[in-house]
């Protein structure tokens, strides 16, 4: 399935292996990897599409499913269930439908999601027509060509899901490498860093950046350090935190973003890492304070990216370190694009 700018494999957990260890050696054979074309399996040859979402009916009274997301490297054999992706979030309500594991309303229906690699809730709500997934709809997403049905994520708990606090330095501005960064998570722990402080403009192109060895470098120095300051120990190799490079907002948007997700740069920007980005832009005094273009209560932060923009709505309470989420939600849009059987590759 597509889910939102993201593409994956998506399993019903009792069609895996129980032992993670032998789900993972499968998933790696499924989807192709380590190869960088992974040509011999389902994987897109880019981290954002060699995902996976593991569903099953959830033992937890506030939710119906249970949603763990794994995301696979392309070219190194790794599975990781470290982060959590908001982008597949949106294919999850859809794929429990079609696999029956929730009961579809007559017009619209709501899936209440446990994100096991948080521990944090999405309610996603979708049209369900005659009580069947309506795909279809006049929704645009920047990233994704044509439009879709909206499916509206509305999140809880995601402040700090994973680093434990929505600012786990416990500072809304820190020094790292001798510049200024915001790490944050409302979702995703982010770590926010101003281009300029890079000696880059903030739009270049995701390819662009890609091939400029020395920035790579420097943002990777900056995550690892970072990441400690954060409590999230040693991430070599870790696919969080995601670093994101701020500037000021070029398409009357609030800011410019591009992210390191954290070796490619992503093409528009992740769900959660989005929602991470407003937070921590909208809490005074971050990295973003001189840059942001802060949209007046009740409208969406607009976060422009490399394809376009993503709206989300955030809104915070209280200041400083101590400032709390008080609604996170996004719209997305998601397809199903083959249901059938998998002939994973034979163990070397
Ligand atoms: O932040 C890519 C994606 C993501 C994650 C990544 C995501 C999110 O866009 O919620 O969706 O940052 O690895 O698929």
């Amino acid at each position: 399935m597509r889910g939102g700018t993201s593409k994956g494999a998506m399993f019903l957990a009792s069609d895996l292996p129980a032992d993670p260890a032998a789900r993972d050696d499968l998933l790696l054979r499924i989807m192709g990897t380590p190869d960088p074309r992974q040509i011999d399996g389902l994987g897109g040859a880019h981290p954002l599409t060699s995902k996976v979402a593991v569903i099953s009916p959830s033992p937890d009274p506030d939710a119906d499913v249970d949603y763990l997301f794994l995301q696979l490297g392309v070219d190194e054999a790794f599975v990781t269930d470290r982060q959590n992706c908001g982008n597949i979030l949106a294919a999850v309500g859809p794929f429990a439908v079609e696999r029956g594991l929730v009961e579809a309303g007559p017009d619209r229906t709501r899936v209440r999601i446990r994100m096991l690699n948080t521990g944090s809730l999405a309610t996603a709500s979708f049209a369900t027509p005659g009580g069947e997934v309506d795909y279809d709809g006049d929704l645009a997403i920047d990233g994704v060509p044509g439009t879709a049905g909206a499916i509206t994520l509305d999140f809880e708990g995601t402040a700090g899901s994973t680093a434990g606090a929505l600012f786990p330095t416990g500072s809304v501005l820190d020094e790292v490498d001798g510049i200024e960064v915001t790490c944050v998570d409302n979702g995703m722990p982010t770590v926010l860093l101003r281009a300029t402080d890079l000696g880059i403009a903030g739009d270049e192109s995701p390819a662009e950046l890609e091939a400029d060895d020395a920035v790579a470098a420097r943002v990777e120095r900056i995550r690892i350090a970072a990441a400690r300051q954060m409590g999230l120990g040693d991430v070599t190799g870790a696919s969080i935190p995601k670093m994101v490079i701020l500037s000021a907002p070029r398409r009357g948007g609030a800011l410019t973003t591009r992210s390191f997700i954290p070796k490619r740069v992503h093409s528009s920007i992740g769900v959660l890492g989005a929602l991470s980005v407003a937070a921590g832009a909208l809490v005074e005094g971050s990295v973003a304070r001189d840059l942001v273009a802060a949209p007046s209560p009740g409208d969406p932060f607009v976060v422009e990216h490399p394809t376009g923009h993503f709206d989300v709505d955030v809104a915070l309470e209280g200041s400083g370190s101590g400032a709390t989420v008080t609604r996170s939600a996004a719209l997305r849009t998601a397809r199903l694009i083959f249901d059938g059987v998998v002939f994973p590759r034979p163990r070397p």
